[in-house]
This record gives C-alpha cells, sequence and structure tokens, in this order.
C-alpha cells in the first residue's frame, strides 16, 4: 500500500544537476565521516505536531495546509488514519526517528480517563507500526499549554487541581515513553511562567515546578524508564517571562534545585534568536555545562519577531552548530528533531517533503564543513594562539593558583602602556570568517 504519490528520497549528489529534485544533495545517510555514518551523527526525527498536524496557520489567518487525511471526519478515525501516513513519510523521507506531545496524536475526552484512553488506542498502533517497521521515538513530550484549563501554566499554575491534573498527564505520558521506547523526555514549558508580577509569586511557582521534575523523574525510575530528560528552553511567547527563558537560565534553574545530573537540554534555533543569541551561543553553553541534550533543528526569521519555526536552509548556521555537536562527541541521546513547518504558502504535500529535504541536506552540508574545520584545527590553533599566554610566566602561575592580586600588582606595576598594548593582539576576525567563508565553498563545492 503506498500512500503517498512521492518517490523515496535517496542520495543524489549533484549529478544530475545542482536543482533541487526529488532527492539528497548532501545527506548520504551510508557516507563515513570522521569514524561514523552521517545517518548516526544526524539522527533526524519527524515532529508530528508540525508535520502531521500543523494547519500552516499564522496569527492573522487560518491554515492553508492540503493534506490527503483532511477528510476523513471521526476525530479518531483520522488520529488514526495519520499514523499509517506518518510511517510511510518516514520511511520515503528516510528518515528514522519521530517525535510528539501526547495531544497531538489522538482528541482529548471529558475527563483524564476518556483523554488517556483515545491516546493509548493511537499508541497501541504507533507501537505495532514501531515493531514493524524499526522506526524509532527520539522523544515525546506533553502539551501542557494548548488547553484553556493551562491558561495560567501547568506545573506553575496558581490552582492545585491544574497542577494535580498536569501531573497525571506527565505520568500517563511517561508510562507512554516508556512503551514506546523514547531516547529523551522532553518538557517544553509553554505557559510555565509569568505575565506581571503584581500577582505571581514567582518564587512559589519555580518552587512548585522543581518538585514537579524531581516527582517526574522519581516516576520514571520507579517504572524502569531510563530515557534522557531534557528542558528546552524558549524565552517568550507564550509568556513574556518563561522560567527557561536561555540555556544560561535553565541550566542555572537545574543547579539551584539540584536537577542538573537527571536533566540535560534541547536546544532550538528560532528560541536562540528570540532570546537574542545565535544557535551556536546555546548550543556552546549548554555543551561547556556537559548539558548538550538534544536538538530543535530549525530556523527563525531576523525580519520577524515570533517563533515562525522555519526549516533549516542556512548553512552558515548549520556548520557553527554542526561544529559543537562534533566537539561534544555527538549527541549520545539525542537528535535533530525537525522542530519546523513550510512556510503557509508551501501548502501541498510535496512541499512536506521538500521542507525535510532541504533541513536534512543542509545539516549533511554543515556536518561536513565543520569535520573539515576540525580536521585542520581551524579554529583551534586560533584559539590556542590566542590564549598562549597563559601558557608561560604569569599567566600559566595564575592557571595554576599560585598567583594573588598583590604578585598580579607587583608584576604589571611599572609596566609601561607600550608594553601593556604590545601584549595584545589583533583577533583577526575578518580573516577568519573568510576562512569559514573559503571552508563552505571548498567542501561543499567538491
Ligand atoms: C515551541 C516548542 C515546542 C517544543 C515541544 O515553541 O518549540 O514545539 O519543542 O513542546
Ligand atoms: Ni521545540
Ligand atoms: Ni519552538
Amino acid at each position: 500500500m503506498t500512500l503517498f504519490n512521492q518517490e523515496r528520497m535517496v542520495y543524489v549528489g549533484n549529478e544530475k544537476g545542482l536543482k533541487a529534485g526529488n532527492g539528497f544533495h548532501y545527506y548520504n545517510p551510508d557516507q563515513v565521516v570522521n569514524g561514523k555514518k552521517m545517518s548516526e551523527w544526524l539522527k533526524f526525527s519527524v515532529a508530528y505536531w508540525h508535520t502531521m498536524d500543523q494547519r500552516l496557520v499564522d496569527p492573522f489567518g487560518d491554515g492553508t495546509a492540503q493534506r490527503p487525511w483532511d477528510n476523513i471526519e471521526d476525530p479518531m478515525e483520522q488520529a488514526l488514519a495519520k499514523v499509517d501516513y506518518l510511517f510511510e513519510f518516514l520511511d520515503k523521507m528516510n528518515v528514522e526517528y519521530f517525535a510528539f506531545h501526547d495531544r497531538d496524536l489522538a482528541p482529548e475526552g471529558n475527563t483524564l480517563r476518556e483523554t488517556n484512553q483515545n491516546l493509548d488506542i493511537v499508541v497501541d498502533k504507533i507501537v505495532a507500526k514501531m515493531q514493524e517497521t524499526g522506526k524509532k521515538v527520539l522523544w515525546n513530550t506533553s502539551s501542557l499549554f494548548t488547553n484553556p484549563r493551562f491558561v495560567a501554566g501547568g506545573a506553575t499554575a496558581p490552582f492545585a487541581d491544574i497542577f494535580a491534573y498536569s501531573a497525571a498527564q506527565i505520568k500517563h505520558s511517561l508510562e507512554i515513553a516508556k512503551r514506546v521506547n523514547s531516547e529523551s523526555y522532553v518538557f517544553w514549558g509553554g505557559r510555565e511562567g509569568y505575565e506581571s508580577l503584581l500577582n505571581t509569586d514567582m518564587k512559589l511557582e519555580q518552587d512548585h515546578i522543581a518538585k514537579f521534575f524531581r516527582l517526574a523523574k522519581d516516576y520514571a525510575n520507579e517504572i524502569g524508564y531510563t530515557g534522557q530528560f531534557l528542558l528546552e528552553p524558549k524565552p517568550k511567547e507564550p509568556t513574556s517571562h518563561q522560567y527557561d527563558t536561555d540555556a544560561a537560565t535553565t541550566i542555572a534553574f537545574l543547579k539551584t534545585y539540584g536537577l542538573e545530573k537527571d536533566f540535560k537540554l534541547n536546544l532550538e534555533g528560532n528560541h536562540a534568536y528570540l532570546a537574542g543569541h545565535t544557535y551556536e551561543h546555546e548550543v556552546r553553553v549548554a555543551r561547556d555545562a556537559g548539558l548538550l541534550g538534544s536538538l530543535d533543528a530549525n530556523m527563525g526569521d531576523k525580519l520577524i519577531g515570533w517563533d515562525i519555526d522555519e526549516f533549516p536552509n542556512d548553512i552558515y548556521e548549520a556548520t557553527l552548530v554542526m561544529y559543537e555537536m562534533l566537539k561534544n562527541g555527538g549527541l549520545p541521546t539525542g537528535g535533530l528533531n525537525f522542530d519546523s513547518k513550510p512556510r503557509r504558502q508551501s501548502f501541498d504535500m510535496q512541499d512536506l517533503f521538500f521542507a525535510h529535504a532541504a533541513g536534512m541536506d543542509t545539516y549533511a552540508a554543515g556536518l561536513l564543513v565543520a569535520n573539515k574545520l576540525i580536521e585542520d584545527r581551524v579554529f583551534e590553533d586560533v584559539l590556542d594562539d590566542r590564549y598562549s599566554s597563559f601558557k608561560t610566566g604569569i599567566g600559566a602561575d595564575f592557571e595554576a593558583g599560585k598567583v594573588t592580586f598583590k604578585d598580579f600588582e607587583n608584576y604589571i606595576i611599572d609596566k609601561p602602556q607600550s608594553e601593556l598594548i604590545a601584549a595584545t593582539k589583533s583577533g583577526h576576525l575578518e580573516q577568519l570568517k573568510s576562512t569559514l567563508n573559503n571552508y563552505i565553498y571548498t567542501v561543499l563545492g567538491r
């Protein structure tokens, strides 16, 4: 049975010309890069909420998406049909993984019990399909933000019943994580933040969500679910002050509450922009802290101030993010989840194939360039040289912990300005950026 009128995506390189078509130009799953296959470095994942559910709405307009399952009226029937479409899509796209929220899969009932029943029917089908095809779940998560009951948050809600509902919902979601063997479990705190301090006890809310995370981990341990727990930072949307604003804030939160042994971070490109950072900055912050978990591979638009979840197509950015990923030794329990949707005018089914292929090629290209940059020690040599004065003399003594403020004063107090200026060196940033461009042209031009 085939549902989509679409060929399977395979590596075609550029032999048949440079125009994008039905195939990958850079993503060659079996090609070995630094000892591992591309498909092992790049564990791509399809996001259920975008690829299967997203109607391509924007804040001013209804959805434009045209999907083959649109005319199935019964919500449960449609939910079950989408599972078949998903698995055919994964197969034709040559993607191994997918990710989902509980509420992406099935409609809600009137009580949590009814909602869980609907959900379990779809999860049963997913489990069967996974066994049949070998496809895997990169991560699952829970929506504590869409339904009006979460108007003031889930785990930071000022209402005990909503907190209770959230806890019970996550409990069931963790049971699903165990059933589908998710490599990670993600918490994105959609409504976990506040609008105004005038009616918010920020300390209490953060204490609550920290306890909530502890209880979640305890329950995972109790049922033997061993996937990596991840928090996904985002600075705004929907609340003005999200508790997980960016990587640094989220790491500080984890450390404040002693959760850093059990949680890592899932970093998203568009969220980085909204936080006023580059994507590579967010990934570096997490890597430096030993807390890099997974990537939500998407892009923002520098001209639009909201989370547009564009499919990644910026090779420059992908190169720098893949550089961080390689320096991290990969993403042991993570991957590259396309938390991305086609543009509103790219509404037909084929666009979903093209969009994923564009994203996969972008990161494959980034991986190739980043690997060559590391092989040639382009940035490593620059850093060695830039910090070399800490390898000898007063710098080395300081590194060894032998120097006090008094020693520094004795050492420096009579040095004339000319010697101080001579101790500085140009950062040669323009030359370095040109080198980076040159690597991009050359590695990809081969
Ligand atoms: C929203 C988030 C969301 C998470 C999963 O901006 O990116 O999609 O990845 O809840
Ligand atoms: Ni995301
Ligand atoms: Ni997002």
